[in-house]
């Protein structure tokens, strides 16, 4: 054989190697003997997205033939991960390219490890948007995902100390296989300058004009179903060099323009410390929020007479309000540059947009300052006065008074002047909804509240969901071949048939096989914790879980100050039957979160502590493993025994993490916050540890004041954690280092940390005895898995595509 390896008996493999070795050798310019992993991954990744692009042509082909209405997912984060395992996965070549490169000499396991995560998102929202692009394309709804194609994406973290640092994520240094760079769509995005009349029109005349390259990756459905096209902006220069400056030797200011163009797709979030980052993120919003729209019009054009019909043939989704700059937009374009009457523009711009929020947290409500939109986006300024003036002479005509006229206009004139992102969003879209239900619940009751009496129905709720294929069968294969065997292949496409275990929960051999699977995965997360740590834990002790994004009302403060009070009393009563318990936390802090990286910072301090601390016979252990990414929490999720989601009520919108533990067979300790509550509906609540105040009590806590300090007094082991931290217990070297938190808590508490700790602690001691209890233990991990078929992304786009985007998945 030519390449030095033998044919292959089936042919399926035989084709896919002969495949893998053409694109190693004519693509890749290698050669058997020769190629790095790193060059067999490419390999087999052109060689898996040549048969995904057959399908691709095929389904677009189709939805375009039949005229079918599509959606258009615009966000700015996409948190996609890697790509091959699940490419693999949903086109079933996993077992044929295992085989085909074992016949070239090559293991599969070590060249899935040689892909970069692509991390262009911080959290749950980015990842949402994933999940909904491999649902949409596995139920058949022909959709785009709209995003920018950053080359930094989220920075990767390195702890040095115990503290954080940001370094740039290069995911693209090597190149990327999975994408297709269409040359030929490019679209002009215009920034500042004036806007004028001509011949007595209003005409924008930009002072800048930035070029959006398209990028399609193609999202793959379980069973290759269908592709659908994830399509992200790269910014360009429209003149990347003056010459003439460069030739009188400026060569770097002959370079400004490009820079600055480019700077738009350079890194995912830049810091918004600044009034420079601020302007940046705001051109980032309109640049892809622009390049979207102007595709999509060209593309409906390329098809239909007019614009008429966009509402029955588009759907456009705001995730969150980051796209939000798209109302305006839609409006400029289709009365600017297609020559509409505003009422018509309107008519189509409503029957268009949908808009998700995300949060009600108030400092991440998105707002602009005036003078800067004015400046930037003179004719969109102009456009959003004009959607203000019509929603307020309709508010007006409805008997709406000064207050509320305040409340619901798109200018906030109470901070300097702003326009108001989400107000945008919701008057310009037909549908606006949340996460959960007590998250949707709140936005009709709070943020929402006035706006919601003024549009009343708009709101409607669209739990999140996580796609099964990438959480549970790619991420746990021994659980889903235990799943398989027990009720068969179906399972894997039909997450309903996951109920046939509750019959199985009360079956002690059948809880045993459930266990070691457990094992399994657990033994892997231990050598992982081994080689970023140099930490041995013990695979039999409880994984305690908790990774998501650092932040302040996600409590990780809790969790650690209840690993302090458990350390304590560890050592006061060495005796007793503890269960042993390994503390295990991931996640990332915004870079100039400084009370988020003092927690990270916490975290390492009593890791050190309890870790080396022989009198605790290992019974304890805290590991923080660093860089936390998708890549890293498909190893832990399949691993964890007890998921911490233990946000302060009212915070969290709805979490997806907590499903991804819980479809593995993780028990939730947790708040009655976000989605947490219709996981107790569905798993029980037996099976569930809920603890602390709810949304309602911490609302009329706040409401009433009260005094962290009382609390603290009345709580002796609270009192003991407090003082060991805030005096140095864990940071000898520095004893003052917690003070600052430690005041904060005594003195604010914002996040209800002390309100909730005495609540915590005690449902960790239930935690604690149902361990000591494998029977019941396992029962309920069992009747976990069992039990949220219902967070499988597929129901939330089913929800999505017949309650807001009126579309039939096919
Ligand atoms: O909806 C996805 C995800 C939720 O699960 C989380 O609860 C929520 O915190 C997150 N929201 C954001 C919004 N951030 N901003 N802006 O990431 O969305």
């Amino acid at each position: 054989e030519a390449h030095g390896s033998a044919p292959h008996s089936d042919p399926a493999v035989e084709a896919l190697r002969q495949q893998i070795l053409d694109r190693l050798i004519y693509d890749v310019g290698g050669t058997p003997k020769r190629a790095s992993p790193r060059d067999w991954f490419v390999a087999l990744a052109l060689a898996v997205r040549d048969r995904v692009v057959d399908r691709w042509r095929a389904a677009n082909a189709e939805t375009q033939q039949r005229g079918d209405k599509s959606v258009c997912y615009m966000s700015l984060e996409f948190l996609v991960g890697r790509l091959l395992a699940d490419s693999l996965g949903n086109m079933g070549l996993r077992d044929t390219a295992r085989d085909a490169l074992a016949a070239l000499g090559v293991d599969l396991g070590e060249i899935l490890e040689e892909e970069p995560d692509a991390a262009l998102g911080n959290g749950g929202l980015g990842r949402l948007a994933a999940c909904f692009m491999e649902s949409m394309a596995s139920i058949g709804v022909p959709a785009y995902g709209y995003g920018i194609r950053y080359e930094n994406g989220l920075f990767r973290q390195v702890i040095t100390d115990g503290t954080q640092h940001e370094l740039p994520e290069d995911w693209l240094q090597l190149g990327n296989p999975w994408e297709f760079e269409r040359a030929n769509l490019v679209y002009h995005v215009g920034f500042g300058g004036h806007v004028v009349a001509e011949n007595g029109a209003l005409v924008w005349r930009p002072g800048e004009t930035v070029r959006a390259i398209a990028y399609d990756t193609p999202a793959v459905g379980w069973q290759g179903h269908r592709v659908n096209t994830l399509r992200l902006w790269s910014a360009r220069a429209s003149d990347p060099l003056r010459l003439d400056a460069f030739n009188h030797g400026d060569h770097l200011g002959a370079q400004a323009d490009r820079m600055k163009a480019e700077a738009i797709s350079r890194v995912l979030y830049p810091g918004d410390e600044t009034a420079a980052g601020q302007e940046l993120r705001l051109r980032q919003e309109y640049f892809f929020a622009s390049a979207s729209l102007q595709d999509i019009l060209r593309r409906h054009l390329s098809q239909y007479d007019g614009v008429a019909n966009l509402p029955e043939k588009v759907a456009v989704q705001l995730n969150d309000t980051h796209p939000a700059i798209a109302v305006s937009e839609l409006m400029r374009l289709l009365i600017d540059r297609h020559g509409l009457e505003w009422d018509e523009a309107w008519r189509i711009t409503r029957g268009c947009f949908s808009y998700t929020n995300h949060t009600l947290m108030p400092e991440a409500l998105e707002s602009w300052a005036v003078p800067l939109m004015e400046r930037l986006l003179p004719r969109n300024m102009q456009i959003i006065y004009l959607i203000n003036a019509a929603h307020l002479d309709a508010v007006r005509q409805m008997g709406g008074d000064d207050a509320l006229l305040r409340s619901v206009s798109l200018i906030d004139e109470g901070n300097g002047r702003r326009v108001r992102m989400g107000h945008l969003a919701f008057v310009g879209s037909h549908h606006v909804n949340g996460v959960s239900a007590l998250h949707t619940g709140l936005m009709r009751d709070t943020v929402f509240a006035d706006l919601n009496r003024v549009c009343p129905n708009r709101i409607v709720n669209k739990t999140n969901g996580i796609t099964f294929r990438r959480w549970l069968l790619r991420a746990n294969p021994a659980l889903t071949s235990l799943l398989v065997d027990t009720l068969g292949e179906g399972v894997q496409s039909d997450p309903e048939l996951l109920q046939g275990l509750v019959r199985f929960a009360d079956d002690a051999g059948f809880r045993d096989r459930f266990a070691a699977q457990r094992r399994t995965a657990k033994e892997r997360l231990s050598h992982v914790i081994a080689d970023r740590l140099g930490l041995a834990v013990n695979p039999a002790a409880m994984f305690d879980v908790q990774v998501k994004r650092i932040h302040e009302y996600k409590r990780q403060l809790l969790n650690i100050l209840q690993t302090v009070a458990l350390y304590n009393d560890m050592r006061a009563q060495p005796t007793r039957d503890w269960a042993p318990r390994v503390k295990i936390f991931a996640g990332k802090a915004a870079a100039s979160y400084h009370e988020a990286k003092l927690i990270i910072r916490l975290a390492h301090d009593v890791a050190r502590v309890v870790n080396n601390d022989p009198s605790l016979r290992g019974q304890l252990k805290v590991a923080f493993l660093p860089n936390y990414n998708v890549s890293l929490a498909e190893v832990i999720m399949p691993a964890a025994d007890l998921s911490e989601q233990i946000s302060t009520a009212g915070l969290e919108a709805s979490g997806t993490g907590n499903m991804k533990l819980a479809l593995n067979g993780a028990l939730t300790i947790g708040t009655l916050d976000g989605a947490n509550v219709e996981i107790r509906e569905r798993v029980g609540d037996e099976n569930i540890f809920i603890f602390g105040l709810t949304a309602a009590e911490v609302a009329s806590q706040k409401r009433d004041g009260w005094d962290p300090r009382a609390v603290v007094a009345a709580s002796p082991a609270l009192s003991q954690v407090l003082d060991a931290v805030a005096n140095g217990v864990f940071s000898p070297e520095e004893p003052g280092r917690y003070r600052g938190l430690v005041d904060r808590l005594l003195n604010h508490d914002n996040f209800l940390v002390t309100a909730d700790f005495d609540s915590y602690c005690r449902k960790q001691e239930e935690v604690s005895a149902r361990w000591h209890q494998p029977d019941r233990w396992w029962r309920s991990a069992v009747l976990n898995t069992a039990n949220v078929a219902w967070f499988s992304s597929d129901r939330t786009i089913r929800e999505y595509a017949e309650e807001i985007w009126n579309v039939a998945p096919r």
